[in-house]
């Protein structure tokens, strides 16, 4: 039983607040849909557990979360508190989410990371909070589990870490606190910061400083990106990296938020090349710790992440949806969904390639 998918029904209880895209339960509808397609044994779920503060201090800082821990507890924040840590705003608003989902989600992390180092392979769906930093929540972000579990995995005594985000959005905070380090390999493929989130980090030109200069690597790319790009990025990317550094651990942030159905993003993944992409990680770098990220269309990111789950459990895809399986997805009743155009979702759960030509643009980003 290698594979461990560390997830639970907890986060139920933990939603960001209405409107917000990150209010949909996607673990638990994760774990439905993995259930009713009988993909996934009991035995294979882990709950997770949360983070300590110890934990969280070798990357927050105290005066940050105890803001946090004291805005869940009060049900309020502080003005303060909204000014300094940009908690309780729109896009990091107050909720069950802000502590203790977070908590959860990055104890689920450093669980995922335990289960490896014990010689599974685990996935944390719940995980890939990229924007989040030291003492300011960021991107619907307050608690950075990838920068927190890079901190456990380097006191443990790894050496060389390498930290690999397949999100539509550059993960800021975690190129912020590594840029001077060259333990820790961070690369990002993600909508160029000219048009998309962050905006002003996720630059080709910011390969790391001092110490860490040549331990960062940048792949912002135009709005419209295909498997076929999205492909070939990440292959020399890929090689890039294999030419400076070989890890010992590496972790992948698999945000869903790139795939065409995602309205968060600008661009056209197929979950085939989703699938792909994963595969060609795994083939360059062996297992490594899976943590989840972006995903805000509840339906493909529940059917990518079933794919990843696939993949790592050695199950072959389906090539059909079980009745039970179909009520699930059913039952999300997602608005933006145009049931005649999607119904593809609701029969098959890996789709087409989306191919399309290397525009010059993606060529001289490879080339750089
Ligand atoms: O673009 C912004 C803000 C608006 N300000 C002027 C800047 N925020 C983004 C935040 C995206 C966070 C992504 C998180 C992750 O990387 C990891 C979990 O996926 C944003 C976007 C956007 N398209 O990037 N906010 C929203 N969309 C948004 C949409 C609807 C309601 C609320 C927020
Ligand atoms: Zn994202």
């Amino acid at each position: 039983m290698r594979a461990k998918l560390v997830a639970s029904y907890a986060y139920r209880n933990f939603r960001y607040s209405s409107n917000h895209p990150l209010r949909i339960p996607r673990v638990s509808l994760l774990l439905d849909f993995l259930k009713a397609m009988e993909l996934v044994k009991d035995t294979e779920v882990d709950e997770g557990r949360n983070a300590t503060q110890e934990e969280l201090l070798e990357y927050h800082t105290e005066d940050y979360i105890n803001a946090l821990r004291e805005a869940d507890a009060c049900g309020c924040v502080k003005p303060k508190y909204r000014e300094l840590y940009n908690i309780g705003t729109y896009e990091n608003p107050l909720s069950p989410a802000t502590w203790r989902g977070s908590l959860l989600a990055c104890g689920s992390s450093l669980k995922a990371a335990e289960l490896f180092l014990e010689g599974h392979i685990s996935f944390n769906p719940a995980g890939g909070m990229h924007h989040a930093y030291p003492s300011r929540a960021n991107g619907f972000c307050f608690i950075n589990d990838p920068a927190v579990t890079i901190q456990m995995l380097k006191k443990l005594g790894f050496k060389k870490i390498l930290y690999i985000d397949l999100d539509a959005h550059h993960c800021d905070a975690v190129q912020d606190f590594y840029y001077h380090d060259d333990s820790v390999f961070v690369f990002s493929i993600h909508q160029s910061p000219e048009y998309a989130f962050p905006f002003t980090k996720g630059f080709l030109h910011e390969r790391g400083a001092s110490k860490g200069k040549g331990f960062n690597l940048n792949a912002p790319l135009p709005k419209g990106v295909t498997d076929t790009e999205f492909l070939k990025v990440l292959e020399t990317g890929i090689e890039v990296i294999k030419e400076v550094f070989k890890p010992d651990v590496y972790l992948l942030q698999l945000g869903t938020d790139g795939l065409e159905e995602d309205y968060l993003s600008k661009w056209r993944l197929s979950n085939w090349g989703f699938l792909k992409a994963f595969k060609m990680v795994r083939e360059a770098f062996g297992d490594g710790i899976y943590l989840g990220g972006g995903g805000y269309h509840p339906i493909a990111l529940t059917r990518a992440w079933s794919l990843v789950w696939c993949e790592i459990s050695g199950r072959e895809v389906p090539t059909t949806l079980r009745r039970e399986a179909r009520e699930v997805l059913l039952s999300v009743g997602w608005e933006e969904l145009d049931e005649t155009d999607r119904s593809y979702m609701y029969e098959t759960l890996l789709d087409k390639p989306r191919e399309g030509h290397i525009r010059r643009e993606i060529l001289s980003i490879c080339e750089a």
